[in-house]
């Protein structure tokens, strides 16, 4: 037991599966690793997605009404009509439109095409009366990572003889009977549909759109002389920014779009990550800590148009611009954040005995509730919902994640009354009530009993440093994409000395393993507090993740997750 999580070591492998043979893989920590995940009876994959080609995407045209989406599409495309794409303002639903939009426009390059979106702060998420008086003059409207819920509003626009497209990947709307609403749309594409292969559940709203454009290419000539490929960049960012399984088609995804990332990067994207894309390639890691932030800043703070005009901009001096604009919004998100977790932060710390926190704090930016409750889920390893007052007098609105298994949109059915509005998933919810209702929740939550999980960490197995080196870590590099549901791997080092420990910017450490003469550098992230427990002279067990570092040259680092002291 760390000084973090319950450690749990998977049982070793009882034999050796026949077709490892076949893999050009050396280390035998690897191959282990790779039998686990990709060959064993009870592997998270296929080998095919061990590495995976184009070829191998499945065929996505028995998705519910994705052929008749896409012919409607293209007749009006063809008759010169104009199209509106209404598109969400996180990550996903930019990266979705952008391709829409870009897709229609080459093999249309006179299409009337335009991309709407809503503003957060005044109008939040999805479709509402005010966006069926704008895209009234349209003769067809496609909604990308939105949409399903949108019942009444879809209605409207429907009956201005408006034809609707619905793309989406959220949970459908469902009546009294918990029977799914079906918008009043020509085309309701979800794969979250109950008579949707289940197979396809895991795409990103970007992902959706893609497949649509997969059906465009097989119905129309003009579509089907574009090349998808180069598009892979924006599903990627997608699927890592919603954070949808890395499994199935989501693996080849992120995949090629990394390779289109350290081949041909967009110039809005590229000034994005420049401070990082000097240290070695494009990875899942960058695209995390680096792009998708600055990308969603912009849409917390009211409007992501400077991300989704960065994106489309052709000229150097107007992707500058929106640059500037972005990275602009992101220092101001990143200084609210931090204010507003001053705020939090004590309100969560007096709840610490609830099963499942829940704190309200008037002046809270509504842009970053989202990320508020994560890093409390994260701090004090349980659900967590963070509440604010809404720009609407008398209203409040928040935002809640969960941790481990247990649903946070079950804890919010539980209190279901209270709530005038709430959505979302098992992960993540929405919800806005009056402010009446505030103390009867807050009381409710303090009260409510959830059991709470512990969720221990799953080690590979024990490993030595000497094992650790470019090869070794490469080929394991190459099993990824690492991430949701397809978690990088977790290795033991036991009896090891920390010879040197240094405190680093931002509450960092950075220092040497030593194992039997060989030495490993090792980083643990926000982790300052373990400075008093380690010292030069101790032995240590220590679970890590394994990585490249790319700072100068490519080195081998351990990323520290949790320690113990050895018991010599
Ligand atoms: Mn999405």
């Amino acid at each position: 037991v760390g000084q973090k999580y319950k450690w749990k070591i998977i049982p070793p492998l009882d034999s050796e599966h026949p077709d490892l043979k076949q893999t050009s893989l050396q280390s035998s920590f690897v191959k282990t690793f790779y039998q686990r995940r990709f060959l064993s009876k009870d592997a998270l994959m296929p080998s095919k997605f061990s590495k995976g080609t184009l070829e191998d995407v499945q065929e996505p045209f028995d998705i519910p009404d994705l052929i008749k989406g896409a012919s409607c599409l293209i007749s009006h495309l063809e008759n010169g009509n104009k199209v509106a794409i209404f598109s969400d303002y996180d990550v996903d639903g930019i990266c979705g439109g952008i391709l829409l939009k870009q897709f229609i426009t080459e093999a249309y390059p006179d299409a009337q095409c335009h991309i709407f979106q809503s503003n957060r702060m005044i109008e939040g998420y999805g479709l509402n009366l005010n966006h069926v008086e704008k895209i009234q003059d349209y003769a067809c409207l496609v909604t990308v990572d939105c949409g399903s819920s949108s019942i009444e509003p879809i209605q409207n626009i429907s009956d201005q003889g408006c034809d609707v497209i619905v793309t989406d990947h959220h949970e459908c709307a469902l009546n009294q009977e918990q029977k799914v609403i079906r918008p009043a749309a020509i085309a309701f594409i979800n794969p979250k549909r109950p008579d949707a292969p289940h197979y396809f559940s895991f795409l990103s709203g970007t992902g959706v759109v893609f497949m649509l454009c997969c059906a465009m290419r097989k119905s129309s000539e003009k579509c089907a002389q574009i090349k998808l490929a180069p598009f892979l960049d924006l599903v990627c960012t997608s699927i890592i920014s919603d954070a949808v399984p890395l499994l199935n088609e989501n693996r080849i995804f992120v995949r090629y779009g990394l390779n289109q990332f350290n081949s041909k990067t967009r110039p809005y994207f590229k000034k994005l990550m420049d401070h990082t894309t000097r240290y070695g390639p494009i990875n899942e890691q960058t695209l995390s800590f680096s792009l998708i932030p600055k990308m969603n800043a912009p849409g917390r703070m009211g409007s992501a148009s400077p991300v989704l005009e960065g994106l489309m901009a052709k000229d150097t001096e107007v992707i500058d611009r929106y640059y500037r604009e972005t990275v602009k919004q992101n220092e101001s998100r990143m200084e609210i954040q931090a204010q507003s977790w001053s705020q939090v932060e004590p309100l969560a710390e007096a709840q610490k005995d609830q099963d499942v926190l829940c704190v309200y704090h008037p002046e809270i930016h509504e842009g970053v509730l989202g990320i508020l409750a994560s890093r409390l889920c994260d701090q004090y390893q349980k659900p967590a919902i963070v509440m604010a007052q809404s720009q609407i007098p008398g209203e409040i609105k928040g935002s809640g994640r969960a941790f481990g298994t247990a649903s946070v949109l079950d804890v919010a059915k539980k209190f279901s009354g209270y709530f005038s509005r709430f959505g979302g998933h098992q992960a993540a919810i929405g919800l806005s009530l009056h402010e009446s209702n505030l103390k009867p929740l807050l009381d409710g939550i303090a009260k409510f009993k959830q059991p709470s999980e512990t969720i221990p960490l799953l080690i590979e197995e024990s490993i030595k440093l000497r094992d650790l080196n470019y090869n070794s870590i490469s080929e394991l590099e190459s099993l990824g994409p690492f991430g949701q549901q397809f978690p990088l791997p977790l290795f033991l080092i036991e009896d090891i000395r920390i010879p040197k420990l240094r405190k680093l910017k931002g509450d960092h450490l950075k220092g040497i393993f030593e194992q039997d003469g060989a030495h490993i550098d090792f980083i643990a992230w926000k982790s300052g507090h373990l400075a008093k427990f380690i010292n030069g002279s101790d032995h240590y067990n220590c679970v890590v993740n394994l990585k490249l570092n790319y700072y100068v040259a490519p080195t081998v680092q351990c990323e520290l997750v949790d320690i113990e002291k050895a018991q010599s």
